[in-house]
C-alpha cells in the first residue's frame, strides 16, 4: 500500500448544515438530486494542478510558506510523481473527479523541449496508471506559454517566428497529453498575448497569428481524435497591460472574426470578469446567450484589491448567480475548475482541504439557491412581463421585422409621447433574492 500523504485527513463526508466538523461538507451532498440531476453531475469540480500541488504561497515580497515537496526534492521526476500521488489522494478524499493542468505543472521543464516531452510521456503514463480503477479524469489541459522568458512578447502573438514554433510544439504536446488523459477540453488562456505599448506593436498582425495558432491546434486536435471543446479564457490585464482576450464579448468577436467559433467556447473565470469591470454573472450571460458557455474557473477576487487574487469562492450570492446562469444554459460541457489558491498564511495541508470544502460548499449552496430562485419563478415572470409590449401590435412588428423606420416614426407621431416604460423594480427583485437565500 502506498504511503498516505495527507495523514490524519479522512475521506470528507457530508454531514449537513448543522455540523461543526471542519473536515466535513455542510452543503455539498454529491447524491442529492436538484432539478432532476445529482449535485455531482451539476457540479463537475476539478482540481487545478498548479495552485494545489505546485504553488506554495510565494508572492512578490517573500518565498514559499507552504511545503509542497511531499517529502521529495523539488525539480525531480520523483517529486513530479509524488505530486501525482498527492493529487490523486487529495481528489479521492474530496470526491473530485477532474483535474486541470499546464504542461509544466506536471514535470520540471528541461532546457531542451525533447527532454521535457519525454518527461511528459513518463508522467502521463504514471497518471494513466493512477486513473485506473477510479472515475477521475482530466477536465482540460493547457500549455504554459507565459513563464519561460522566451514568451516575454507572447506565444501566438510573439514577434519571433522561432518562438511561435516553440509555442506550437507545446500546444501539440499538451493536446497529446490532454487526449491521452481523456480531457473534456483544451484551454487557451492568453498568457502574454497582449501588449505593453502600441509604439512597438502591430495589433492586427499579432491577432492574426494567435488565430493561426488556434486553427493549427484545432486541425491537429481533431486529427488525433480530440472531440472536446477548445476554450478561450478571457482576462483583461495581468501579465500584459492590455490582454487581447479582454472579456467574453471581445473573445467571442475574435473567435467569429477568425472562423474559430465552431470549435471554441469560453472558460469564464470569476476573478477575470471582475478585473474587466463586469460581474461574474455578466460574462457568463454574454457567453451563454452566444452559445459559448463552456467551462468555469471557480474563484473570486477581492474588490479592495485590483489584481487577480484567485481566492477560493466564498461569496454565496455570486455563486448563486453563477449557478442561475449555468442552470438556465442547461449545464456545462466543461466543469468547475478551482483556479484558486489558499492565502499565503494558510500554509498547512489541512488548509488545502478547508479551501476545497469551502469552494465546493459555496457552489453547492449556489446550486441549491439558484434552483430555488428558478422554482420560485417570480424573477422569470417579471422579466417576461417587462418586455410584454413586444408581443402584440407595433412591438410584435418590430420583433418580426415587418416594419420600417417611417412606419415607426408615424406611430410615434400619432402617439404624441409614450408612457414611461414601467418600473425596473430592482429593490423588489433584490428582496426576492434575499428571501429565497435566507428563507
Ligand atoms: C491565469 C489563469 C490561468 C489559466 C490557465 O490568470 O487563470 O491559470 O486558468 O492558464
Ligand atoms: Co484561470
Amino acid at each position: 500500500m502506498m504511503k498516505e500523504i495527507f495523514e490524519g485527513i479522512p475521506v470528507i463526508p457530508y454531514e449537513g448544515p448543522a455540523s461543526k466538523n471542519a473536515l466535513a461538507f455542510k452543503f455539498y451532498d454529491s447524491d442529492r438530486v436538484i432539478m432532476g440531476k445529482k449535485m455531482s453531475e451539476h457540479l463537475p469540480f476539478a482540481m487545478a494542478w498548479w495552485h494545489n500541488l505546485c504553488a506554495a504561497g510565494t508572492d512578490m515580497f517573500g518565498r514559499d510558506t507552504a511545503d509542497k515537496s511531499f517529502g521529495l526534492e523539488k525539480g525531480t521526476m520523483e517529486h513530479a510523481k509524488a505530486k501525482v500521488d498527492a493529487g490523486f489522494e487529495f481528489m479521492k478524499k474530496l470526491g473530485i473527479r477532474y483535474f486541470c493542468f499546464h504542461d509544466v505543472d506536471l514535470v520540471p521543464e528541461a532546457d531542451d523541449i525533447k527532454e521535457t516531452n519525454r518527461r511528459l510521456d513518463e508522467i502521463s503514463d504514471y497518471i494513466l496508471e493512477k486513473m485506473q480503477g477510479t472515475d477521475i479524469k482530466c477536465l482540460w489541459g493547457t500549455a504554459n506559454m507565459f513563464s519561460n522568458p522566451r514568451f516575454m512578447n507572447g506565444a501566438g502573438s510573439t514577434n519571433s517566428a522561432d518562438v511561435f514554433c516553440f509555442a506550437a510544439a507545446q500546444v501539440k504536446k499538451a493536446l497529446d497529453i490532454t487526449v491521452k488523459l481523456g480531457g473534456r477540453g483544451y484551454v487557451f488562456w492568453g498568457g502574454r498575448e497582449g501588449y505593453e505599448t502600441l509604439l512597438n506593436t502591430d495589433v492586427k498582425f499579432e491577432q492574426e497569428n494567435i488565430a493561426k495558432l488556434m486553427h493549427l491546434a484545432v486541425d491537429y486536435g481533431r486529427s488525433i481524435g480530440f472531440t472536446g471543446d477548445f476554450y478561450i479564457e478571457p482576462k483583461p490585464k495581468e501579465p500584459m497591460k492590455h490582454q487581447y482576450d479582454f472579456d467574453a464579448a471581445t473573445a467571442i468577436g475574435f473567435l467569429r472574426q477568425y472562423g474559430l467559433d465552431k470549435d471554441f467556447k469560453l472558460n469564464i473565470e470569476a476573478n477575470h470578469a471582475t478585473l474587466a469591470g463586469h460581474t461574474f454573472q455578466h460574462d457568463l450571460r454574454i457567453s451563454a446567450i452566444n452559445g459559448m458557455l463552456g467551462s468555469i474557473d471557480a474563484n473570486q477576487g477581492d474588490m479592495l484589491l485590483g489584481w487577480d487574487t484567485d481566492e477560493f469562492p466564498f461569496n454565496v450570492y455570486d455563486a448563486t448567480m453563477c449557478m442561475y446562469e449555468v442552470l438556465k444554459a442547461g449545464g456545462l460541457t466543461g466543469g468547475f475548475n478551482f483556479d484558486s489558491k489558499t492565502r499565503r498564511p494558510s500554509y498547512t495541508m489541512e488548509d488545502m482541504f478547508h479551501a476545497y470544502i469551502l469552494g465546493m460548499d459555496t457552489f453547492a449552496l449556489g446550486l441549491i439557491k439558484a434552483a430555488a430562485l428558478i422554482e420560485d419563478s417570480r424573477l422569470d415572470k417579471f422579466v417576461e412581463d417587462r418586455y410584454a409590449s413586444y408581443r402584440s401590435g407595433i412591438g410584435a412588428k418590430i420583433r418580426s421585422g415587418e416594419t420600417t423606420l417611417a412606419e415607426l416614426a408615424a406611430y410615434a407621431e400619432k402617439l404624441g409621447a409614450p408612457e414611461l416604460p414601467g418600473s425596473g423594480r430592482q429593490e423588489y427583485l433584490e428582496s426576492i433574492v434575499n428571501q429565497v437565500m435566507f428563507n
